[in-house]
């Protein structure tokens, strides 16, 4: 069986296929025997050749024309459509007998996060240890109510999977490093964050609502604490790798 299957996880265009393709031959380079399992059925284009694919099995032209959809009803159908090929990729992964599995997910988050069957797949895949690599994209985050918008998502992902789950904030090279220093000073410390909201415009709506919302949120308890990294250039990738080995080892998450 697999040891390591690694779900990355992201809003569409957060990097989940270029981190996906970027650290499968990073780990590859290492010498660890490593697989990409594209989940993604309506992808045209991908930056790796995946070693197992979901399209090979589900098609979404053939879905469109066979039941009349259209690409957002056919998407919809192809990802529920994959619980009930389970069985085939659990057979190719095996032939693999990878130590790690990382897999992309479905452009649009809600596709594989937001289902049913986004859960049970990932509680179906013959692996032995399973985590959630749940992206934050850097230059959308460098606005602290659209970084404050995106923990909500990643405690809603959290919610849904209940797997050990790290939090990286993806394509740091976009932005500068004071920037991406402060984004994760904010996600270490929310002490940091309240006073940055500090500074905005007592009493506008978005102020009081994501502060309020934030406040909430540290209560929880849940962490969220970033790792910075870009698929772009393998940046940090030796850290994100100790930290990935961290949360796995542990069998629980940087979010429990
Ligand atoms: N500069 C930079 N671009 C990135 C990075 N990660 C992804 N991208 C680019 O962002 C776009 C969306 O990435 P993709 O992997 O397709 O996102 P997905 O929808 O989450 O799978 C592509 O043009 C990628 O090349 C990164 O770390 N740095
Ligand atoms: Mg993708």
């Amino acid at each position: 069986m697999a040891n390591y299957g690694i779900f990355i996880v992201g809003t569409a265009g957060s990097g989940k296929s270029l981190l996906t393709a970027s650290l499968a031959e990073w780990l590859s380079k290492k010498g660890e025997n490593v697989i990409a399992l594209n989940l993604d059925p309506g992808v045209i284009h991908l930056p790796y050749n995946p070693d197992v694919d979901v399209r090979d099995y589900i098609s979404i032209d053939e879905l469109m024309e066979n039941y009349r959809l259209g690409p957002n009803g056919a998407l919809l159908l192809a990802s529920d459509l994959i619980v009930d090929r389970i069985t085939e990729l659990n057979r190719e992964i095996e032939e693999f007998n990878p130590t790690y599995v990382l897999v992309d997910t479905p452009g649009q988050m809600e596709l594989f996060a937001f289902r049913v069957s986004g859960p049970l797949i990932a509680k179906e895949l013959a692996i032995e240890q399973k985590m959630v690599l749940y992206l934050f994209d850097a230059p959308f985050c460098a606005n602290p109510f659209n970084y404050v918008s995106n923990i909500f998502l990643s405690a809603a992902v959290f919610l849904r999977f209940m797997l050990p789950q790290l939090n990286v904030l993806n394509k740091a090279d976009l932005v500068p490093e004071k920037t991406v220093k402060e984004i994760l000073e904010w996600s270490s410390t929310p002490n940091a964050l309240k006073s940055v909201f500090d500074r905005y415009p007592r009493g506008g709506d978005m102020y009081v609502l994501t502060r309020d919302l934030f406040n909430a949120l540290t209560r929880l308890r849940l962490d969220f604490s970033l790792i910075a990294c870009s698929a772009k250039n393998y940046g940090n990738f030796v850290n994100l790798h100790a930290s990935i080995l961290r949360v796995l080892s542990r069998g629980e998450g940087e979010t429990t």
